[in-house]
C-alpha cells in the first residue's frame, strides 16, 4: 500500500464541523442536523455524513501513492494520481446514502444492531474523477464486458483502513463486472468532491462512487481494484448489509441465504421539522428530500398533514427555481430531489411524506413490515408529529 497508511488508533483524525451529530465517536460516524440537508441541493462537504469502520487513513507522500489493478487480468498495472488525472474527467452529481439511514426509527419497533442514524445519513455531491470503465480498459477489459476473457465476473475494491469486523483488515466490497464496465453506470474513481480535492474523511486521495446503490459499496481510500471470479467474500458483503425478512433473528440467521444488498429502494424524509417539534397553528412549509436507486427518478412526493387521510403533491426541484422533471436530460439522474409544500397545520398534527419513483415503486406504510435485524433500508413513510405552540406554552405555566 505505497503512500497510504492506516493509523491503528484515533489520534490522527481530521477536524470536523461542530454541528455534526455524532452517533459513534470511534470509528467516527456522524450526520448533520436534518434541517441542514435542505439548505442546498449540493451538500457542503463539512455537512456530508461520515460513515467509517476504523481510523481515517493518512497519506504522507502523495507522489508515492499507487492504486493497483490486478486479479484476473493479463497485465496488472499500478496507477499514480497523475495517471488517473490524465484520463478523461467526469463530474457526476450523485446522492450517497447509507443503508442504515433511518435505523433509529426501525429500532423502535424491535431492537436492531448497528449505528443509530436519524434521517440524514445521506448527502448529494458532485464527484469528479475518472470512470472505472476507462480504467478497466487500461488492463484490456472493454466496454460492457460482464465476463472477462480470464473468467472475471466481479470487481473488488480494497482499502487500507483497519476494521474490527475484518479482524483488523481493510474494508472491501465488490460490484458486478457488467456495471463496472458500463460507461452509462457512471461508476467513478473520484478525487474531487464538490470541485475540491476530496478530503480525508471522504476517501482522500481516491474513492469509488457507485451511483444508485447503497453507500457501502463506494469504497474510500482505494488501495487496489481486483478482477475476481466470485463476489467479494469480505465481512461487509457477506455478513452485513443484507436485507433479511422480519422472521430472521440472531439465533436462526443464515447469512448465505441472502445476496449482498446493492440497489437502493425509493426513500424520502421531511427535514424541515423534527419529531414532536412545537409549531404555531397556521401555514408552514414542509420540506425534505426524495431519492431512489438504480438511476430511477422521482415521479411524485405526497404529503399529508392529517395522518394520511388526505394528500397533497409537493413541488420538486434540483436546481433552485427550476421544477424537476423526472427522466429529463437536464435532470441529474443519480441525485436526490428536494420537495416543498405549504400547508395549514392543525394542533397536534401527524405529517407524513411518501415518494413514488419512475418505476411506480412506493414506500411501505409502516416500518414493522420491513423490520430486519440489521436495521437496513428503513424506507417506510416518514412521519413527524407536531405539538401546538399555544398548548405547550399553556402547559408550561
Ligand atoms: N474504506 C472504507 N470505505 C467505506 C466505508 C468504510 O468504513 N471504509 N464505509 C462505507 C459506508 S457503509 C458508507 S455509507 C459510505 C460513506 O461514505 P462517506 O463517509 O463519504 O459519507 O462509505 C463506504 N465506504
Ligand atoms: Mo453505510
Amino acid at each position: 500500500m505505497p503512500g497510504l497508511r492506516a493509523p491503528s488508533d484515533y489520534s490522527e483524525e481530521p477536524p470536523r464541523h461542530p454541528s455534526l451529530k455524532i452517533n459513534a465517536k470511534e470509528p467516527f460516524n456522524a450526520e448533520p442536523p436534518r434541517s441542514a440537508l435542505i439548505l442546498s441541493y449540493i451538500t457542503p462537504v463539512d455537512m456530508f455524513y461520515k460513515r467509517n469502520h476504523g481510523p481515517i487513513p493518512i497519506i504522507d507522500d502523495i507522489e508515492s501513492y499507487r492504486v493497483s489493478i490486478n486479479g484476473l487480468v493479463e497485465n496488472p498495472i499500478q496507477l499514480s494520481m497523475d495517471d488517473i488525472r490524465k484520463l478523461p474527467k467526469y463530474n457526476v452529481t450523485a446522492t450517497l446514502q447509507c443503508a442504515g439511514n433511518r435505523r433509529t426509527a426501525m429500532s423502535k419497533t424491535r431492537t436492531v444492531k448497528g449505528v443509530g442514524w436519524d434521517v440524514a445519513a445521506l448527502g448529494n455531491a458532485t464527484w469528479g474523477g475518472a470512470k472505472l470503465s476507462d480504467v478497466l480498459e487500461l488492463v484490456g477489459i472493454c466496454e460492457l464486458t460482464s465476463v472477462s476473457s480470464l473468467g472475471g465476473k466481479h470487481v473488488e475494491f480494497t482499502s487500507v483502513d483497519r476494521c474490527k469486523e475484518e479482524n483488523g483488515g481493510p474494508y472491501k466490497a465488490s460490484i458486478p463486472l457488467g456495471r463496472a464496465t458500463n460507461p452509462d453506470a457512471d461508476v467513478l474513481l473520484a478525487y474531487e468532491m464538490n470541485g475540491e480535492v476530496i478530503n480525508r474523511d471522504h476517501g482522500y486521495p481516491l474513492r469509488v462512487v457507485v451511483p444508485g446503490i447503497i453507500g457501502a459499496r463506494s469504497v474510500k481510500w482505494l488501495d487496489s481494484i481486483s478482477i475476481i471470479a466470485e463476489e467479494c467474500q469480505g465481512f461487509f458483503m457477506q455478513r452485513d448489509y443484507k436485507m433479511f425478512p422480519p422472521s430472521v433473528n440472531w439465533e436462526n440467521i443464515n447469512w448465505a441465504t441472502r445476496r449482498p444488498q446493492m440497489d437502493f429502494p425509493v426513500q424520502c424524509a421531511i427535514c424541515s421539522l423534527e419529531d414532536m417539534s412545537v409549531v404555531k397553528q397556521g401555514k408552514i412549509s414542509i420540506c425534505g428530500y426524495a431519492v431512489s436507486g438504480g438511476g430511477r427518478g422521482i415521479e411524485r412526493v405526497d404529503v399529508s398533514v392529517d395522518g394520511g387521510k388526505t394528500w397533497m403533491e409537493a413541488y420538486k426541484y434540483q436546481k433552485s427555481g427550476v421544477p424537476y422533471v423526472p427522466e429529463d436530460t437536464s435532470s441529474d439522474k443519480w441525485a436526490w430531489v428536494l420537495f416543498k409544500v405549504e400547508a395549514d397545520i392543525l394542533p397536534n398534527a401527524e405529517i407524513i411524506a411518501k415518494a413514488v419513483d419512475t418505476a411506480a415503486n412506493v414506500q411501505p406504510e409502516n416500518v414493522d413490515v420491513i423490520w430486519n435485524l440489521r436495521g437496513i433500508l428503513n424506507t417506510s413513510w416518514h412521519r413527524v408529529h407536531v405539538r401546538d405552540a399555544s398548548q405547550v406554552a399553556h402547559s408550561n405555566l
